[in-house]
């Protein structure tokens, strides 16, 4: 588009000029004078074309104030047809007219979730930022009390002297309840955007072009076991036993949760859950939902006996293997559930509704009139202690289907004479010939060797796209959040081949003893394993030094792209398009290491170079911006750019005899020992170079 079509911010307000009949119903007769209203700060007004519009009436079923949810089936085919709707439309124009058209009229929050997905997966809109959804819902993730107080200040401050409004660190509960110490990770307002990015990534259900990605049902196993180590390896810094799993449906839960949240949209409060609920069948006409408890014991038995035999059953009745390969991702998709199960009516959908049957324990059969609790939707869900119990049940089923493969081998010259098999056998090799790690460790500034440091910050979200109020202007809420100083990995490694060779760096760190303080066997230690980092390197012959930085990790995205996309108030179209790094899925860079004590909490990081002929994917080279967390979130138009199984070399069994990390090691492989150290104190905020206006820091 010639004209600039999306300006987030400030006093560069935009305005779309539409057809009378585009309006609201009850709108249209004052159309002009809602139109002014407008005029006083708009810089750019885009012209709305007038186009023959779609039938609206399936996305319409759902009323403008009802809460969303896309883990409710009905929800989310009529989302899906909505993004049918907007991926259908011709020109961008075209698109851009349906939207506008739709803005006024859908279920706001399924309208931006269906846009967000639209906007990502269109070739002539994909390079469109998309804005946080904690700017567009921020009632999604900040204390409800804040809204009021921000609506006073935006009233008798004007812009540029108003205060921000400080987040209290304990407002969901009090120490009394133990699991509150992990509440600052639950609910960092970074981590659950990664969280509704990724979903929105990968949908679940919507065209099957968008849903059939490369390995989706594999990443939604990996992703989502990452979060559990991480959150197990931050719960053991607090002095909490790693999360039980949530298996047994028939008992009340221990874990409460009150989330203090309000929606602004749905103007409700988000439904608490007291200690000791209990799951029940669920009946909700209004949903048009209906399952027992019994379905999801059901779908889960037949999983794990398609687990246990090796295959599963397909719509004719033939059972198809599992394999070695390829088994986990059909297994992703069997559990979620997404569009690709290749059977839900055997196979029905456990996940999704997993998180339904937990969001309605409060009113299962709606007797009360109440909608779901915040387990029930993505942007929300991880901020519940039950979420990690939930997902440790789903994450143990895939260890359940991991465990049943061969495991990992040494190099054994010889045995494969067929080439075929060969290459097949290079995936599962651990060693890498003539290459050895002689030595390894990171290096924090100003720091002892192999010390990391973490402390706290305050950092602000502008709050005005999400209240609609006048006088307007940014308004900020201040937030505390745990951050680290930035470290180094050193690597030196030794290639003794007469030629270079191409490896894969791949980086993890785990806790090092368990809740008694005893060490870890392998088998419990790896499925701690969090991935910091991977990235490919030629080692030439001899030796070879590796600095690493930890900023540059392929886990996370940096700060600003947590929480603004947009790094200034630039307008799109034009040619600095290419310079924008849009894409918002990614661990949040100030959460890529665990909390640590004050006393420092002792972890192995260990690192492995895999010999690339076994990582190596062959595909065009990506030119997108959206690259720095591949492994969290894949590569956009792209296979995930490692053929290894993910989680490799941590996702089997070990061989026969391995029962401790230093057992497990071949010469391509170290670990070292290294502490994190915590210091419990709001630090000041380094503005770096590229960090927005928008965003100030304390
Ligand atoms: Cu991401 Cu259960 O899958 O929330």
């Amino acid at each position: 588009p010639a004209e600039p079509v999306y300006v987030p911010k400030g006093e560069n307000q935009v305005a779309f000029q539409v057809p009378d009949n585009y309006l609201p119903e009850n709108r249209q007769a004052m159309a002009p004078a809602v139109f002014n209203r407008f005029a006083d700060d708009t810089k750019t007004r885009v012209q709305v074309k007038q186009i023959s519009l779609p039938d609206l009436s399936v996305p319409l079923q759902l009323g403008r104030r009802e809460p969303f949810s896309l883990f409710i089936p009905k929800h989310r085919k009529l989302a899906a047809r909505l993004i049918d709707i907007f991926l259908g439309m011709r020109t961008y124009d075209d698109f851009l007219s349906v939207s506008v058209y739709c803005r006024d009229r859908v279920n706001p929050e399924m309208f931006v979730y269906a846009l967000s997905v639209a906007i990502l997966h269109r070739p002539d809109t994909k390079d469109l930022p998309i804005p946080p959804l904690s700017e567009i819902f921020p009632d999604k993730y900040i204390d409800s009390a804040i809204f009021a107080r921000a609506r006073e200040e935006a009233n008798i401050a004007p812009t540029g002297s108003r205060l921000p409004i400080e987040i209290p660190r304990d407002y969901t509960a009090s120490d009394l309840d133990e699991e509150h110490r992990v509440a600052y990770w639950r609910e960092d307002i970074g981590l659950n955007l990664h969280h509704w990015h990724w979903h929105l990534v990968y949908p679940f259900e919507t065209d099957i072009r968008i849903v059939n990605k490369d390995r989706r049902g594999e990443l939604f196993y990996y992703m989502h076991h990452q979060i559990q180590a991480r959150y197990n390896c931050e719960r053991l810094c607090n002095r909490l036993g790693r999360v039980k799993r949530f298996h047994n449906w028939r008992e009340p839960i221990p874990e409460g949760y009150f989330s203090k949240l309000d929606s602004l949209v749905a103007s409700r409060t988000w439904p608490a859950r007291p200690a000791g609920a209990v799951l029940k069948d669920i009946n909700r006409p209004v949903d048009q939902l209906s399952f027992d408890l019994q379905d999801l014991e059901r779908w889960r038995d037949r999983i794990y006996e398609a687990i246990h035999t090796g295959a599963y059953i397909n719509p004719r009745g033939e059972r198809v293997p599992l394999t070695e390969f390829g088994g986990v991702d059909v297994l992703g998709n069997i559990m979620e559930a997404s569009i690709l199960s290749p059977n839900q009516n055997v196979y029905g959908d456990l996940h999704n509704l997993g998180h339904v049957a937990i969001s309605y324990c409060h009113d299962p059969d709606h007797r009360y009139l109440e909608t779901f609790s915040i387990m029930g939707e993505p942007a929300t869900a991880m901020r519940d202690p039950i979420f990690y119990r939930f997902h440790a049940f789903v994450d143990d089923v895939f260890l359940e289907h991991k465990n049943t493969l061969p495991e990992y081998s040494l190099q054994q010259v010889g045995v494969h004479s067929c080439p075929a098999s060969a290459i097949y056998h290079q995936f599962t090799l651990l060693d890498f010939p003539g290459v050895e790690i002689t030595d390894i460790g990171v290096q924090t500034p100003n720091q002892p060797e192999n010390l990391l440091a973490t402390f706290w910050n305050k950092s602000d979200v502008d709050l005005s796209r999400g209240l609609d109020f006048t006088p307007r202007g940014p308004i900020l809420a201040r937030f505390t959040h745990l951050n680290h100083a930035d470290f180094t990995y050193k690597i030196t490694a030794n290639n003794r081949n007469n030629a270079p060779r191409r490896g894969t760096v791949r980086i993890f760190m785990a806790p090092r003893q368990d809740e008694r303080g005893l060490p870890y066997v392998f088998r419990d230690q790896k499925e701690l394993m969090m991935e910091m980092d991977k990235f490919t390197v030629l080692l030439k012959p001899g030796q070879n030094t590796i600095e690493r930085k930890s900023t540059e990790s392929s886990v996370t995205i940096p700060f600003e792209r947590t929480f603004r996309n947009l790094e200034e108030n630039r307008p799109i179209g034009g040619d600095s398009l290419e310079q924008f790094n849009f894409c918002g899925c990614g661990w949040p860079q100030y959460m890529l290491i665990p909390k640590g004590k004050e006393e420092g909490f002792p972890m192995d990081l260990f690192i492995m170079i895999s010999d690339y002929t076994g990582d190596a994917v062959e595909q065009p080279e990506s030119r997108d911006g959206c690259r720095d967390a591949v492994s969290y979130c894949g590569l956009r138009d792209r296979k995930y750019p490692d053929a290894r199984p993910m989680g490799y070399p941590f996702d089997r069994r070990a061989r026969v005899g391995v029962e401790t990390l230093p057992q497990f090691l071949t010469g391509n492989m170290a670990v070292t020992q290294i502490t994190i150290r915590h210091t419990d104190t709001v630090l000041p905020r380094m503005r770096s170079g590229s960090m927005s206006n928008t965003l100030t820091f304390a």
